[in-house]
């Protein structure tokens, strides 16, 4: 049978990569077999081109480059690991996938959601994820997190109004598709992130 594919998303320091390992342990403790990826990235070829694209160097940047990159490695991601793991029955876990292309290059940049619809389309055809969920929190805490944890790359570079249209778009966008989205109070403590967590997983299997 195939896999589930499940995103989690969120502001910079929402706390994503901490809850993925969290959501990766459930899963396996439930029987299933499950792989933890991340975008950028998930391949040699999209791990090179997120070097790139977090590189305070790679300035100045054409915002049409930076998203048609994002898709290049995304197209790498989707073929050599996203779909073949589905396939063989395992669930996968992605830090971010096409809703941060939205939320960033979408709601941060300004690029029109028609545009990023044609690529999206390209790449992925009809393909979504089964379960996205968005760890939500203010943009000053995600931030503060996110800096604590060492230098700050090409994207925390950018000022407070970014980051807010890129959690406005992330909450507009759950608004708009209840069933295929969750969101969760990422500003309390790790284990009530957690809990918080399993409450979704649970209702949604
Ligand atoms: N991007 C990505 C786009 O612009 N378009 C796209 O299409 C895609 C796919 C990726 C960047 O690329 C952009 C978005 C991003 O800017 P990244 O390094 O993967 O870069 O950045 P993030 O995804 O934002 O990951 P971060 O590592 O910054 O944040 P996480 O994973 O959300 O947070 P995490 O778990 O590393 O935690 C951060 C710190 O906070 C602590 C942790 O211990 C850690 O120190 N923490 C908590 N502290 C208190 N309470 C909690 N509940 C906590 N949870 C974690």
């Amino acid at each position: 049978m195939r896999g589930k594919f499940i995103t989690i998303e969120g502001p910079e320091g929402a706390g994503k990569s901490t809850q993925i390992s969290f959501l990766q342990t459930t899963l396996i403790d439930r029987g299933f077999e499950v792989v933890c990826t991340r975008e950028p990235g998930g391949t040699r070829v999209a791990e090179a081109v997120r070097t790139v694209l977090l590189d305070p160097e790679s300035r100045p940047m054409s915002i049409d480059t930076e998203t048609l990159l994002m898709f290049a490695a995304r197209a790498d991601h989707l073929e050599q690991v996203i779909e073949p793991a589905l396939k063989t029955g395992h669930w996968v876990l992605c830090d971010r996938f096409t809703d941060a292309t939205y939320a960033y290059q979408g709601g941060g940049r300004g690029v029109s959601i028609d545009r990023i619809g044609a690529l999206e389309q390209w790449v992925q055809g009809e393909f979504r994820p089964d379960l996205c969920i968005i760890l939500d929190l203010d943009v000053e805490t995600g931030l503060a997190r996110a800096r604590r944890r060492g230098a700050a790359d090409r994207f925390e570079r950018e000022q407070f109004d970014f980051f807010r249209r890129v959690r406005q778009t992330y909450l507009d966008r759950a608004a708009a598709a209840p069933e295929r989205y969750a969101v969760v109070d990422a500003s309390v403590n790790v284990q009530d992130v957690s809990m918080q967590l399993l409450k979704v997983l649970d209702s949604w299997m």
